[in-house]
């Protein structure tokens, strides 16, 4: 019987192709971790932690992650060798919080199982609904603020992204770079699906500010308020015609359906990372398409590694809105696994079992800061 027998936390830094600023700060490289997880056969299957050096998005940080994956969770499986994604889940319950860590090893964990079973993840995780999986996912793109705060090398940044094909901008928001960049990236594409993100950084007493964006046309506008503050998103969502879309509130099914319930959010950005992992976001995606709210699949600056397995996500039938999984050179110019490549603003879902893509050992190595093995 399969078994995992040792997992490998490989530590690599990435170097943006541009450095890429929000309202919460601004990122020069991503410093990653990846999860090896290795079976008793030597099949290896991989996860990516999307966690950043510091606690600026969530709680979680890569040091962090690396403390309890290493003395937590890794331990909750090599005890006894699990190979069984479910039952690893079920295990990572006990642990409180640590969404981030969670899922890389999961995914690892999912992979490996996946890889010995022949079965592509996609497939695994739309299992449900197996005619209705796409081969290709309709792809946005996520804009910072330029660090120059000009619009004009917004316009240049935004106009490469559409001729390169993207199929929706979404563009970063904080107070004082809002009404005036949107305003004029609409002037300049009129048809352009066209969304922004504010990652928290307004206050209840914003309605205003906020509703001055109403007449773009804009998809939605996500996550505006402070992640725990449910009820002023609803209030929120009744004085502006804009959809709320929740990124950073959602971290369970739980929330979700109380999210809904209140209606503080009408469609929902679904990132594993966030929510546990890739069983816990087919919940929300379920949830959702019960109820006809639309979902899309979020990004982190993933390598190819969380990518993959973000493309085989989005494949799924409530996937009905362009997501954050940009082609790997709109934030990299090496992948560590072979890139992937925009078509016609699509991405193509790898057709390989587990996620379906590998790290080429030689970049890996070379992008490597950090790793150790735990065995069992
Ligand atoms: C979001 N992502 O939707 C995030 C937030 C984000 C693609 O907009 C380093 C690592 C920097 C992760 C900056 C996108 C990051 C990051 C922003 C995630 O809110
Ligand atoms: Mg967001």
């Amino acid at each position: 019987m399969t078994r995992i027998d040792r997992i490998r936390l490989h530590r690599i830094d990435m170097p943006l192709v541009r450095p890429f600023r929000t309202s919460f700060g601004t990122q020069q490289t991503r410093d990653i971790l990846l999860v090896e997880a290795i079976t008793s056969e030597g099949v290896s299957g991989w996860g990516e932690c999307v966690a950043m050096s510091w606690p600026g998005y969530s709680y979680e940080y890569v040091d962090g992650c690396v403390d309890v994956l290493t003395e937590h969770l890794v331990p909750l499986v090599l005890r006894d060798g699990t190979a069984d994604p479910l039952e690893a889940h079920g295990r990572f319950v006990r642990v409180q919080g640590h969404p981030m860590a969670k899922t890389a090893l999961e995914t690892a964990i999912l992979d490996a199982w996946l890889r010995v079973r022949n079965i592509r993840l996609v497939d695994f995780l739309g299992a449900q609904y197996p005619e209705q999986i796409r081969d290709e996912v309709d792809c946005g793109v996520s804009v910072g603020i330029p660090p120059s705060e000009s619009i004009s090398e917004l316009l240049d940044e935004v106009s490469g992204y559409v001729d390169a094909g993207y199929r929706r901008i979404k563009l970063k928001i904080e107070p004082g770079w809002d009404v005036e960049p949107v305003r004029a990236v609409r002037q300049t594409w009129p048809d352009m699906l066209l969304q922004t993100d504010a990652n928290q950084a307004y206050t209840r007493s914003d309605g205003d500010l906020l509703a001055a964006m109403d007449p773009f046309d804009l998809l939605l506008v996500e996550q505006p308020l402070p992640e725990d503050d449910l009820l002023g998103h609803a209030a929120l969502a009744r004085e502006i015609t804009t959809p709320v879309c929740l990124d950073e509130s959602i971290t369970s099914v739980a929330v979700a359906e109380t999210a809904l319930a209140v209606e503080a959010t009408s469609v929902i950005n679904i990132k594993p990372g966030r929510v546990g992992g890739y069983l816990t976001a087919v919940q929300i995606h379920d949830l959702c398409r019960e109820r006809g709210i639309p979902v899309w699949c979020g990004g982190m600056l993933e390598t190819g590694v969380g990518r993959a397995a973000n493309v085989g996500l989005a494949a799924l039938p409530g996937f009905t809105l362009p997501g954050d999984t940009s082609a790997s050179n709109r934030y990299y110019a090496v992948d560590v696994t072979p890139p992937f490549i925009l078509d016609d603003g699509r991405l193509t879902v790898p057709t390989a079992p587990g996620i379906g893509v590998d790290p080429i050992p030689e970049i890996l190595a070379e992008l490597t800061t950090w790793s150790a093995l735990i065995e069992r």
